[in-house]
């Protein structure tokens, strides 16, 4: 059983742009902009959507720069979150009962306040190269086990 999502992140000036979910799966953490991709939808057309959604803000160009397969033991659900990177975007990003936005220098990332992979995958994320990975959860979140690698095309 596989989910398909989206996850996007404005990377501009030494800078990216984040938000603390407010709710739902991940509340309390600060992640970039996304979810479930619609029946139908272009995984691309939905990460757009999102951020819209989320932001306020409409990306145009997003270039796609990572697959992660996320597990959870004992649960036969695969996340497939599909990882963007924008560095333009028209209007201002606004809070929305989902997110809170906020910029964050590239050396200063929360990351103890993010999703415990983030650390993992965002070296490739910032540096602009392409990856594919799985991450297996258990209890608390706590990563089991964690495969990333770097790849040609994605
Ligand atoms: O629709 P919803 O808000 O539940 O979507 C979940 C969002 O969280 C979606 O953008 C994908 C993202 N996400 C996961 N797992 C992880 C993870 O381990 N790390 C990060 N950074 N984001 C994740 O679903």
């Amino acid at each position: 059983m596989k989910k398909i999502l989206t996850l996007c992140i404005v990377h501009k000036n030494s800078q990216i742009l984040l938000g603390m979910k407010k709710r739902g799966f991940g509340a309390g953490r600060w992640n970039g902009f996304g979810g479930k991709v619609f029946d139908g939808e272009k995984i691309e057309d939905a990460a757009k959507r999102e951020f819209l959604e989320e932001a306020g803000i409409e990306v145009q160009d997003i270039e796609k720069l990572g697959i992660i397969d996320f597990e959870f033991k004992g649960n036969p659900e695969i996340l497939e979150v599909h990882f963007f990177k924008a560095d333009s975007f028209l209007g201002e990003p606004i809070e929305t009962e989902e997110m809170k936005p906020m910029w964050w220098h590239v050396d200063k990332i929360p990351f103890n306040e993010m999703w415990p992979d983030d650390i993992y995958w965002m070296p490739f994320f910032l540096a602009g190269k392409k990856f594919k990975g799985r991450v297996l959860f258990g209890e608390s979140d706590i990563i089991l086990e964690h495969e990333l690698e770097e790849v040609v095309n994605i």
